[in-house]
């Protein structure tokens, strides 16, 4: 049995959807290794929810995104830092557990890792952002070996250390999925509204096709959903807000097919699990995480990224994948128990 304190991102509550994917992560791997017979402590900022985890709230003012600081050599540490708060409360209690997690996308629990006691495995949720960041992981992928994981291939080569990177995947309780198998005529997009994600790319094809397109996540940039309203007017476009899992699986299982249209390289692609476990085909860039994960012409297509016309082009074939084929990849891939598998062998690994 191991103790495992988590420790989470610094840029919103757990709950609040701004942490994006790893708040998902962070969520499925405490459910998991508390089902597993472990003990998780979650450290996070205040108005966190965590439902039958026990969660420590940590008050402090947010960080800013990282992808946000793109390419600045510079690290921002904020006022009251939650992110400091967090890191500083951790070293009070870091030996009542075994291996300290961190999902932290930020340079200060890399720079404290030698000061700590404990063994910290470090989740990397995203690819390589700029050259300061990068400086300070490489350091510590250097001088302990094993701690850097991260969710896929393509995502670990974006960085310096690639090679000493642990592949972890990601994975979902599929349980709360239900496979759809008779969707209605609308097209899917789910992820934070945000430049990174290439939403307009999306709306462009409903614009060119007339096929409606139900879009999905947290308004992160106003300004960038308004000037996608302006550029596309005709678009036959449904912004269905940020959704619980329930709602959005049973929204999203109703599309006949999930467009992925990153313009960053993603690290994963949670969208493309949560896709699958509906019985959701995937049209997606060849970039990233996604494409590592579709199987090309059984569970979607990948497309030349940043190319409208071959997205679309592929809009018309997607009725002929498998839902069931779909469905079938999340269940060997993106189970929790496949999930729990990789992070416990690796927890298991650092504890020695
Ligand atoms: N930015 N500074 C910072 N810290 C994070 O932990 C962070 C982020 N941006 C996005 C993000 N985490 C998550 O959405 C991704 O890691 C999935």
């Amino acid at each position: 049995m191991l103790k495992l304190l988590f420790i989470s991102t610094p840029v919103g509550s757990l709950g609040s959807g701004i942490g994006g994917g790893v708040e998902l992560t962070l969520k499925n791997l405490a459910i998991e290794m508390n089902r597993r017979g472990h003990q998780v402590t979650v450290l996070a900022p205040e108005s966190s929810i965590l439902p039958n985890i026990d969660l420590i709230q940590i008050a402090g003012q947010c960080q800013q995104m990282a992808q946000a600081e793109r390419r600045r050599n510079s690290i921002a540490l904020l006022h009251n830092s939650v992110l400091g708060n967090m890191w500083d409360y951790a070293r009070t209690i870091q030996y009542n557990y075994d291996i300290i997690t961190n999902f932290a996308y930020d340079w200060l629990p890399f720079y404290l890792t030698p000061f700590f006691k404990r063994p910290i495995a470090h989740l990397v949720s995203m690819s390589s952002i700029n050259p300061a960041f990068d400086q300070i992981i490489t350091q510590v992928a250097q001088n302990f070996p094993k701690t850097i994981g991260v969710h896929s291939k393509i995502q670990a080569e974006t960085f310096p250390f690639a090679a000493s990177c642990r592949i972890l995947g990601n994975g979902l309780d599929l349980s709360l999925y239900q496979c759809c198998l008779d969707p209605g005529e609308s097209l899917g997009w789910v992820g934070r509204i945000a430049p990174e994600k290439g939403l307009e790319d999306a709306v462009a094809a409903a614009q060119i096709t007339g096929i409606p397109l139900k879009i999905f996540g947290k308004m992160e940039d106003k300004s960038y959903w308004q000037q996608i309203s302006q550029d596309y007017p005709h678009a036959p476009v449904d912004y269905q807000g940020f959704l619980s899992t329930f709602e959005l699986q049973e929204q999203l299982g109703r599309c006949r097919a999930l467009l992925m249209t990153p313009r960053w390289v993603e690290a994963f692609g949670n969208v493309v699990m949560e896709a699958l476990a509906c019985g959701v085909p995937i049209i997606a860039y060849r970039r990233g995480g996604p494409a590592e994960m579709v199987r090309e012409g059984e569970t979607g297509f990948l497309v030349e990224p940043d190319n409208i016309t071959a997205l679309v082009a592929n809009i018309e074939r997607i009725d002929t994948i498998s839902r069931h084929r779909c469905r079938q990849q999340a269940e060997q891939e993106y189970s929790l128990n496949a999930f729990g598998d990789r992070f416990e062998k690796w927890f298991i690994e650092l504890k020695k």
